[in-house]
């Protein structure tokens, strides 16, 4: 058998193709019986809550990413899959009312109605609720259809199988699936590319998280049967050929992953001490331009070096070990100027500024930026030993890179919890090949590739250890064997 072959094969992705649509369910998504039975529920459960059949459905998948954490908002690139387990949003329009009815197949997600006006603000004062999600891709679809579109009523049935809170990004399937839902619903579409984007920027604001856009890329753009190098500004895609002798498991640790607790602000943190990392590094190496560079792979460039993982000389060069405080890094020594004027060309200038105004808050710069240079490295050595001989050394070697990747979040990053090293530890003692966080990370979950044919052995031991005490019902959600699904979807009903 030649499997190696036939997947690399199988590796043309257009990020400026359309996304799919079709009145066959077979070419989309996939019709088991399964998933006959889910959308006839849908079908039964939308007419019975807006008393008319739905017109179309759009499929949005969650994403695991096998390698490649906490670089994307670096611009490097990561290595994701999309998941089989989606969101599914059962769409009619009508003329007759406006606005947007939202209903969800869940009674966790109270009815919500959306105003008709895209540019409505979020009402968010009580926290960021479901329908917020579809509110942030509604808005990017106006965004890109622009003002001469007139918004139609929508009533939207959402169904969702990807396990909320738990680093399998379920708001960029939310996001991504209600941007393509209302681009439809107006009779526009997008190239993949341009949907990932659109969701991206949205659902940052939204939220306000000053996010990468690797989960929205993969969930536009998955390819069944693929993992996909995800790269960057451009937003490009290409298949990677992991070998056909291992396999994935995803397993939550039960801890919802929060990015954004008290005044710590975790993920808009990182974000910033990874800009301030960045430019002081800059500054200090002697780039008069160093204002204007706000990511590590801009930095590379500005520093002409071949790599990634050559940053890291430069990292240890400039940045002492430990946290500096405001005062220091204001410092005549350091940056000799207000953060706030530091900060003066990023994007997201105001949240960054929140970061660093946030009482007594200190910055570790040295192993913030020693995990993105070696991060970012170990996604192009993952990638390059996927694309030569697979021999008896590959599946080591790739698992390698992802237990350093583990430790990297862990120790530099400070990224993990216990219940994700646990969880991890259960996943390598049951001979997982590699392990590690997947997501931003605080708890989530965890990707553990296992010998093909494995993976009910390791999740029986997860079950057994990690998770003995839990119900069958909490168990069969937590963890799953999962293969590269595919991508967002649009199945029009004939
Ligand atoms: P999660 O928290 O798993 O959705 C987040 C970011 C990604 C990326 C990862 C860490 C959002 C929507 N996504 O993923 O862009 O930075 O953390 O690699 O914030
Ligand atoms: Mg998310």
């Amino acid at each position: 058998a030649a499997p190696a072959a036939a997947a690399a094969s199988a590796a043309a992705v257009d990020e400026s193709g359309s996304v799919p649509e079709s009145t066959d369910l077979s070419e989309l998504w996939g019709d088991s019986d399964e998933e006959v039975k889910r959308l006839d529920a849908m079908t039964a459960a939308f007419t019975a809550r807006f008393g008319a059949e739905p017109e179309f459905f759009v499929r949005a998948p969650g994403r695991v990413n096998v390698i490649g954490e906490h670089i994307d908002y670096h611009n490097f690139s990561v290595l994701p899959f999309a998941l089989r387990q989606d969101i599914v949003f059962a769409v009619a329009t009508d003329v007759s009312t406006s606005g947007v009815e939202v209903s969800n197949t869940s009674d966790a997600f109270a009815d919500a109605t959306l105003p008709a006006d895209p540019n409505a603000a979020v009402d968010s004062a009580d926290g960021v609720k479901w329908q917020h999600y579809f509110q942030a891709g509604y808005k990017a679809a106006f965004g890109k259809m622009g003002d001469a579109t007139a918004p139609r009523g929508m009533r939207v049935l959402v169904d969702g199988r990807v396990p909320p809170g738990g680093g399998v990004s379920s708001s960029s399937a939310m996001s991504v699936g209600s941007c393509l839902a209302t681009l439809k619903a107006h009779g526009h579409t997008l190239s993949r590319a341009q949907l990932a984007e659109a969701a991206q920027k949205a659902e940052a604001e939204a939220v306000g998280t000053m996010s990468g856009g690797m989960d929205q890329a993969i969930c536009a753009m998955g390819v069944a049967g693929q993992a996909m190098r995800v790269n960057f500004s451009p937003l490009t895609v290409a298949a990677v050929n992991i070998p056909s002798s291992v396999s994935f498991v995803v397993a939550n640790c039960l801890e919802s992953s929060e990015k954004a607790v008290g005044p710590e602000q975790r993920y808009n943190k990182r974000v910033t001490e990874g800009l301030l990392a960045t430019k002081l590094i800059a500054k200090k190496a002697g780039l008069d331009q160093w204002k204007s560079i706000n990511d590590m792979r801009a930095l590379m460039r500005a520093l002409a070096l071949a790599g990634p993982g050559d940053l890291a000389g430069s990292v240890e060069a400039n940045l002492k070990e430990g946290p500096y405080t405001v005062a220091e890094l204001e410092d005549a020594a350091e940056f000799g100027e207000p953060l706030a004027a530091v900060l003066a060309e990023c994007a997201q200038l105001k949240l960054a500024k929140a970061v660093v105004a946030a009482e007594g808050a200190t910055f570790e710069l040295r192993k913030r930026a020693r995990h993105v240079a070696t991060e970012a490295q170990r996604v192009l050595d993952f990638a390059a030993a996927c694309a030569g001989e697979h021999t008896a050394d590959t599946v080591a070697e790739l698992g390698a890179l992802m237990d350093e990747s583990h430790s990297s979040c862990r120790d530099d990053y400070e990224c993990s919890s216990d219940a994700l090293d646990r969880l991890v530890g259960v996943a390598k003692a049951a001979g997982a090949k590699g392990a590690r966080l997947t997501g931003a990370g605080w708890g989530g979950c965890i990707v553990a590739m296992v010998d093909a044919g494995k993976e009910a052995d390791v999740i029986a031991a997860m079950d057994a250890d990690f998770y003995a005490d839990k119900s069958e019902e909490v168990r069969s959600q937590a963890r799953f064997a999962s293969a590269p699904a595919s991508g967002a979807a649009v199945y029009v009903v004939d």
